[in-house]
C-alpha cells in the first residue's frame, strides 16, 4: 500500500448545506478535511461534522461485508450469499402472499447518496407495493403536500433568496445547528449575519431561544404546535388592512376571495392567547412583512412535525404570495437544477391528489405515494391480506427515528418473514434484518446532489468521484441497489448494468430521441451515464465532462423566477385555497379553544449530530451535544427537579428517564429532548454510541398523533408530564 499524501475534493454527505470539502488522503485513508476555497457554492465553509469526515468515515464499526442470518445469527457473508438469499425469500413472498406483501422504509440520508437518488424509484416499480414508508413523515411531508395542492406538483418547494433577501421571518428552524434544511445553503449562519450586515431584518419564531434566535432581531417564543394560528393571523392583517399586493403573480392566483373570507376570523386578539404571542406582535410582523422591499416567510421541522404542519405549510406560502414574495429575487424562490426536466411551456398539469389509497389497518390517505410512517409497526402486526411480511430498509433506523420504536421493534423482531437492511450500520432496526447488506464509506463513494440541487439558494452544479478507490470486496451502493432491484423483481444474477441501461432507454423514448444517444454518453458505471444523460437533457445542457473537467463546480447563476412555468395545477394557475386546506381549516379553528393542561415537548437538534447515526463518532460526542431534559427554572422548581437530577418524561407512548438540564433557553410551558438517541438495545454493533445511549424520545409517543392531509407524525408540541425519579 502506498502512503504518498494527496488531496481529492469530495462534497460533504452529512446535511443539506452540501459543502465543497478538501480531503487529505494518506494512501487509502481519509486523515483530515477542510473547506475547499474555491467551490463555486461553499467557498470554504465547513462545520465540525464536515472536519470529522475522515473520523466518519474510518469508524471501525461500519460494517465490512454483507451479513446473513443463519441459524438465528447474523454472519458475515459474501454478497453472493446475501442476494442469493433476498432472490429466494422475495419474489416467493409476493408470488404466494401479493405485491404489498413487501413493505419498505426509505431513510433521510438517501438523498445524501447518489445512489439514493437513483434506484429506490427503480426498487418501488419493480416491487409494486403501496406500503412505502419514508423518512418524509417524520419530516417534510407537509411541505410537499402544500406545493402539490397550491402549484400542483409536490417537488415545487420555493426556497428564500438567503443573499439578497431583506427581512426573514423563520418559524420552527435553528439552522445555526441544522445548517439548514429544505434550503441548501453552505454558511447559513454567515448568510444570517450578512443579512442583518446590509441592514435586513431577522425574526424567530420558536419556543425556545436558540442559537438562531438569538441573532434575530425578534424572537416570538411562541406556544408550540401553534404556528398554524399565529400565520393564519399574519395572513388575515395583510388581507384586512389592504396590505395584499402580489404584484407579477396577480394574474395567475385563484381563491383569493375564498380565502379571505375564510380566514377573517382568524385575527391576532382571536389567536393570541393560543399563541402566546401578543395581538400587537402579530400585527407588526405582518405589516413588516408586507412593508419589506423584499421578504421571504421561511418554516422547517417546528411548523411541519405538529398537528397542523399542513396548513402551516401553506400559509407561509401564502404570506409569500400576498405580500408579492414568492417567485421574486429576495423572496422565494423555485431553483433549477442541472438535473431537472428542461422547463416546459406554461399549460395545465395533472395536478395534485391526496388519498389515491389508503392504508389497510388505519385506512391513512397516501400523499406522494407514501404512507405515514407512524403506521408502519401496525401493517406488519395486524393480520389478514396485505398484511407486510418483508421489510426493505435503505438508509433508516425508524426504531428510533419513528413513534413507539419499542412496538416497531417487535413487529420487526415477531411479525416479519423476512427483512433487508441496506446499512452501514448494525444499527436498531438493522439488527433485526436477515440480510444487512454495507454500503462503502462515503470517501470510496461517487457523490451528486439530486435533491439538494433543487432546494439551492443558489443555481450550481458539482460532482465528485469517489476519492479513493472501492476496497477489495467493497460493492458500490448503486451496484448494491441495482442487485437488489433484479433480486426482488427475478432478475437475480442480470448484470447490474442491465437496470441502469434500461432507465436510458426508456428515458430516451420519452424524450422522443433516438436510442442511439446511449451510445454518446460518457462515464464509468450505470450511475454516471445516467447523470450524463440528465445533465444532457437538463435545462442548461450540460454534460458529465464539463462536470469532471470543473471539479469546484459550475456556478449556474442566482434564483430566477420561474411562474407560470413551474405550475402544474389542473387550472394551470395558483390554487390559493385549495378544497382539502379548506376543508381542514375548522380543525384549526377548533383549537383555538384548546391549552394544554401541562408541560409540552419538543425537539432539538445539536450541531455535532444527525438524526441516530452521528454518535458513534467519538470526536463529535460530548458538549451540549448530549441527551438531556431541558426544562424553565420556573417549572423545574415547581416539580422540585434539580440541575443534573434524573428526570421521568411520561406520555401516551410511554416514559424515559433523563437527567434535567435547568435552562431559560426553553420558555415555561415547554421542555426539550433531542432525538436519535437511544442506543441500548443489544444486537447493534455502535460500540462509541452504546456506551453513552441516551434515552429514545420517540418512546414517548403511540404513532396515533399525526397531521391528517399529510400523514405526518406529531413530533413537537407533545403533551407529557415530567417527574423527579426520586
Ligand atoms: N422526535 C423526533 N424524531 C425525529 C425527528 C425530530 O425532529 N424529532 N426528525 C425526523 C427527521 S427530520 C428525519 S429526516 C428522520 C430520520 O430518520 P431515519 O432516516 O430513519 O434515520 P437516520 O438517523 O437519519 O439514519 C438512517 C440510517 O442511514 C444510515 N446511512 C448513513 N449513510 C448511509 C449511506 O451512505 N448509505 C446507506 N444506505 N445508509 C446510510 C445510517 O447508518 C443510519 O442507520 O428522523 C425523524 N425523527
Ligand atoms: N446538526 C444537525 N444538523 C441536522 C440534523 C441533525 O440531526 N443535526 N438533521 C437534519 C435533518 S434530517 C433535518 S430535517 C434538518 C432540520 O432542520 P431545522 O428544522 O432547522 O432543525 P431543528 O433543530 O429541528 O429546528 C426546529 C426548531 O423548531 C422549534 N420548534 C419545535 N416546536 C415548534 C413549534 O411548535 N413552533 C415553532 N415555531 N418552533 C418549534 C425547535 O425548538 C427547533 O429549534 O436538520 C438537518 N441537519
Ligand atoms: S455544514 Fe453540512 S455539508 Fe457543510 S461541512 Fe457541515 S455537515 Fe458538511
Ligand atoms: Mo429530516
Amino acid at each position: 500500500m502506498s502512503h504518498e499524501t494527496r488531496t481529492a475534493l469530495r462534497v460533504c454527505p452529512l446535511c443539506e448545506a452540501t459543502c465543497g470539502l478538501t480531503l487529505t488522503i494518506e494512501g487509502t485513508s481519509v486523515t483530515g478535511a477542510r473547506g475547499d476555497r474555491e467551490d463555486v457554492f461553499s467557498r470554504g465553509f465547513i462545520c465540525p461534522k464536515g472536519a470529522s469526515f475522515g473520523g466518519l468515515d474510518a469508524d471501525p464499526d461500519r460494517l465490512r461485508t454483507p451479513l446473513v442470518r443463519k441459524d438465528g445469527v447474523l454472519r458475515e457473508a459474501t454478497w453472493t450469499e446475501a442476494f442469493d438469499a433476498i432472490a429466494a425469500k422475495i419474489p416467493a413472498l409476493i408470488e404466494e402472499h401479493g405485491k404489498q406483501a413487501v413493505g419498505v422504509f426509505l431513510g433521510n440520508p438517501n438523498v445524501h447518496t447518489m445512489a439514493g437518488g437513483l434506484y429506490p424509484p427503480l426498487l418501488l416499480s419493480a416491487l409494486g407495493t403501496r406500503n412505502v414508508f419514508t423518512a418524509g413523515t417524520l419530516d417534510q411531508m407537509p411541505k410537499h403536500v402544500s406545493s402539490g395542492l397550491l402549484f400542483g406538483d409536490a417537488h415545487a418547494i420555493p426556497v428564500p433568496d438567503l443573499d439578497h433577501t431583506a427581512h426573514l421571518l423563520l418559524i420552527g428552524a435553528n439552522p445555526l445547528e441544522s445548517n439548514g434544511s429544505l434550503c441548501t445553503a453552505p454558511d447559513f449562519p454567515g448568510k444570517l449575519k450578512a443579512l442583518r450586515r446590509r441592514g435586513g431584518t431577522l425574526t424567530v419564531i420558536d419556543p425556545r431561544r436558540t442559537r438562531t434566535a438569538r441573532l434575530a432581531d425578534r424572537h416570538a417564543a411562541i406556544r408550540p404546535g401553534t404556528d398554524a394560528l399565529l400565520l393564519a393571523a399574519l395572513t388575515q392583517v395583510v388581507v384586512e388592512e389592504k396590505l395584499a399586493d402580489p404584484g407579477a403573480l396577480a394574474g395567475h392566483l385563484d381563491g383569493y376571495d375564498e380565502l379571505a373570507e375564510a380566514i377573517a376570523d382568524f385575527t391576532p386578539e382571536a389567536v393570541a392567547a393560543a399563541c402566546d404571542v401578543d395581538a400587537d406582535t402579530i400585527r407588526e410582523i405582518a405589516r413588516e412583512l408586507a412593508a419589506a422591499p423584499a421578504a421571504a416567510v421561511y418554516g422547517r421541522i417546528g411548523s411541519c412535525t405538529v398537528e397542523h404542519g399542513t396548513l402551516a405549510s401553506w400559509l407561509i406560502d401564502v404570506l409569500n404570495i400576498l405580500t408579492g414574495n414568492l417567485d421574486r429575487p429576495g423572496g422565494a424562490l423555485f431553483p433549477l437544477s442541472a438535473t431537472a426536466r428542461a422547463p416546459r411551456a406554461a399549460a395545465p398539469g395533472k395536478g395534485f391528489d391526496l388519498g389515491r389509497w389508503r392504508s389497510r389497518v388505519s385506512g391513512h390517505p397516501e400523499a406522494k405515494g407514501e404512507l405515514p410512517a407512524a403506521a408502519l409497526a401496525e401493517e406488519i402486526e395486524t393480520p389478514g391480506e396485505g398484511r407486510i411480511r418483508a421489510l426493505i430498509v435503505i438508509a433508516g433506523n425508524p426504531v428510533l427515528s419513528a413513534p413507539d420504536g419499542d412496538r416497531l421493534d417487535r413487529a420487526l423482531a415477531h411479525g416479519l418473514d423476512f427483512m433487508v437492511s441496506v446499512d452501514p450500520y448494525l444499527n436498531e432496526t438493522a439488527r433485526h434484518a436477515d440480510v444487512v447488506l454495507p454500503p462503502p464509506p462515503p470517501s470510496q463513494s461517487a457523490h451528486f446532489d439530486f435533491a439538494f440541487n433543487s432546494f439551492a439558494v443558489r443555481n450550481q452544479v458539482r460532482y465528485s468521484r469517489p476519492a479513493v478507490p472501492l476496497q477489495e470486496g467493497r460493492m458500490d451502493e448503486g451496484e448494491i441497489l441495482a442487485r437488489l432491484v433484479l433480486a426482488v423483481g427475478g432478475n437475480h444474477g442480470a448484470p447490474p448494468e442491465t437496470v441502469d441501461d434500461l432507465v436510458i432507454t426508456t428515458t430516451l423514448a420519452r424524450a422522443g430521441l433516438p436510442e442511439e444517444l446511449a451510445g454518446n454518453l460518457t462515464g464509468r458505471t450505470g450511475a454516471e451515464r445516467r447523470l450524463d444523460l440528465m445533465l444532457r437533457l437538463g435545462p442548461y445542457d450540460l454534460t458529465l465532462e464539463q462536470l469532471l473537467a470543473r471539479p469546484h463546480g459550475i456556478d449556474l447563476g442566482p434564483l430566477k423566477p420561474r411562474i407560470p412555468q413551474v405550475l402544474r395545477t389542473r387550472s394551470g394557475r395558483i390554487e390559493l385555497f385549495p378544497a382539502p386546506i379548506a376543508a381542514d381549516l375548522p380543525r384549526l379553528r377548533a383549537s383555538i379553544g384548546a391549552r394544554p393542561a401541562g408541560l409540552v415537548l419538543v425537539g432539538r437538534r445539536h450541531l455535532r449530530s444527525n438524526n441516530s447515526w452521528m454518535h458513534n463518532v467519538a470526536a463529535l460526542r460530548g458538549g451540549s451535544n448530549v441527551c438531556t431534559l431541558q426544562i424553565h427554572p420556573d417549572d423545574a422548581a415547581r416539580i422540585g427537579l434539580a440541575e443534573g437530577e434524573t428526570a421521568r418524561i411520561t406520555a401516551a407512548g410511554g416514559e424515559v428517564d433523563a437527567p434535567a438540564e435547568i435552562t431559560d433557553s426553553v420558555r415555561p410551558g415547554v421542555v426539550s429532548l433531542p432525538h436519535g438517541w437511544g442506543h441500548s438495545r443489544p444486537g447493534t454493533r455502535m460500540s462509541v454510541a452504546g456506551a453513552e445511549p441516551g434515552v429514545n424520545v420517540n418512546q414517548l409517543l403511540d404513532g396515533t398523533l399525526l397531521d391528517p392531509l399529510s400523514g405526518t407524525a406529531v413530533l413537537n408540541a407533545v403533551p407529557v408530564s415530567v417527574t423527579p425519579t426520586r
